[in-house]
């Protein structure tokens, strides 16, 4: 079974939803540079505060933010196995993220890129209703995602890496979808 995976997808995929999911399952550590995020915001720390803005407007947070949140616990990271969820966002950590694996020489097993309409997954995010889920912030989310994180695409599948699998339907099916691609 894979064990070091990365998933990518528009923001409202369900990739928090299956990346829990999977880790739980099989014992990886997740690593979902949004949760870490708003876990400052929550606990009101100065790097909260400060991210807090950024994201209630659907906006990326500093490269420099997030490659250290993840740096520090990929070299920390007590299990064998592990999951990036929601990063890299753009090229700058996708290859920031390279050079960090070829130091700890780990290599990304399979990245899953998680497809779904842009309608469903507005859908999706109004009704779960977080600060960042409001129209405004949802269309802002689904733009940076088109300029910034969709290069990544291209960028995993030139590596021989990147599996699509489709999204749409019930949590269940979404799961077995992605079961068949790390065994
Ligand atoms: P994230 O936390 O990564 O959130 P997301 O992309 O919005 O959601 P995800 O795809 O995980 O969807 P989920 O499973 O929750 O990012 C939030 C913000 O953090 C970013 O906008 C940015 O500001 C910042 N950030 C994070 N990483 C960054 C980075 N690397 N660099 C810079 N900034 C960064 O599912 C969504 C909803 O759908 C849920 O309510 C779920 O219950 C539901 N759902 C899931 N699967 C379903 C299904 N099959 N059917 C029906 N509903 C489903």
């Amino acid at each position: 079974m894979k064990n070091r995976l990365l998933f990518l997808g528009p923001p409202g995929a369900g990739k928090g939803t299956q990346a829990s999911q999977i880790c739980n399952d099989l014992d990886l550590m997740h690593l979902s540079t949004g949760e870490l995020l708003r876990a400052e915001v929550e606990a009101k720390t100065s790097l909260g505060q400060e991210v807090s803005l950024i994201m209630n407007k659907g906006e990326l947070v500093s490269d420099d933010i997030v490659l250290s949140i993840v740096q520090n616990r990929l070299v920390n990271g007590e299990r064998e196995g592990w999951l990036l969820d929601g990063f890299p966002r753009n090229l700058v950590q996708a290859k920031s993220l390279q050079k960090l694996l070829d130091e700890l020489s780990q290599k990304i097993q399979a990245v899953i890129l998680i497809e779904i309409s842009d309608e469903i997954l507005i859908q999706r995010l109004l009704s779960r209703g977080r600060p960042d889920d409001n129209e405004e912030a949802i269309r802002k989310r689904l733009i940076v995602y088109k300029e910034k994180t969709a290069p990544l695409i291209d960028f995993y599948s030139d590596a021989g890496i990147l599996n699509a699998i489709d999204g749409e339907g019930q949590v269940i099916d979404v799961a077995l979808r992605i079961r068949e691609v790390l065994n």
